[in-house]
């Protein structure tokens, strides 16, 4: 197990370097604050979960009308589509042209039914990683249930079999290793949200954490 209590320190140290609105970009598309790689670093809770393709099953519950359970096959029968999109990590960095191959998150929760009082979701992790995000923000077009990237399948470190990706926000709202989607009523701050980061992210709007509102 990691020593849970200096990783996070020491992430929430990383991404406050210089916590302020940053220096505008030449890039439009990388956001103030940011700087491009052309690299893929890996980043989360260093807990590799020991999943892959045959034993990974997908869940969407909670205030659905039908609960759905995918496995791999199930998954790979859904319409596939390929989004390319730009992934702004708090820690400051940003990779554009991401080409995200999968099936969209629409398409998975509208086979569920969302109940009319299904207003916010949790992205559950194999790892016990969890984030919030308004169900809109899922119903957005480009956000992808993602199995394979720049060519090939997501490796384990990057959350594969299959991992979660919200271009329009910072990439922590991405759970790796998908395990669940759970709709509710009411929104509950995951593992990030609730030891300081922002609660809606957007990168363009530098909402890394949730104290950056008062700056
Ligand atoms: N299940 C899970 N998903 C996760 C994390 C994690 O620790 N566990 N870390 C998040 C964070 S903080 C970031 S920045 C991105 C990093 O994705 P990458 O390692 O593919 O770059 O994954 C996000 N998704
Ligand atoms: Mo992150």
């Amino acid at each position: 197990m990691p020593d849970w209590k200096k990783l996070i320190a020491g992430k929430i140290a990383i991404a406050k370097i210089g916590n302020k609105p940053g220096k505008a970009n030449t890039n439009e598309r990388v956001p103030a604050g940011q700087t491009e790689v052309k690299n893929f670093p890996i980043l989360d809770l260093g807990i590799l979960p020991d999943i892959n393709k045959s034993n990974w099953q997908l869940r969407i519950y909670g205030l659905v009308d039908h609960e759905i359970t995918l496995d791999w096959n199930a998954f790979q029968q859904l319409p596939q589509v390929t989004d390319v999109s730009d992934f702004h990590c708090v820690t400051r960095w940003t990779r554009l042209d991401m080409d995200w191959v999968g099936v969209k998150a629409q398409d998975l929760l509208m086979m569920a039914g969302p109940l009319d009082t299904a207003k916010f979701a949790t992205l559950h992790g194999y790892d016990g990683y969890t984030t919030n995000l308004d169900i809109e923000a899922l119903l957005d077009d480009d956000v992808i249930v993602a199995h394979s990237v720049l060519g090939y399948p997501l490796t384990t470190v990057h959350g594969g079999p299959v991992r979660m990706i919200v271009p329009k926000r910072y990439a922590w709202k991405g759970a790796k290793w998908l395990k669940g989607i759970e709709l509710h009523a009411e929104d509950r701050p995951g593992f990030w949200e609730v030891r300081g980061y922002h609660n809606y992210a957007d990168p363009f709007k530098e909402q890394r954490f949730s104290e950056d509102d008062e700056l």
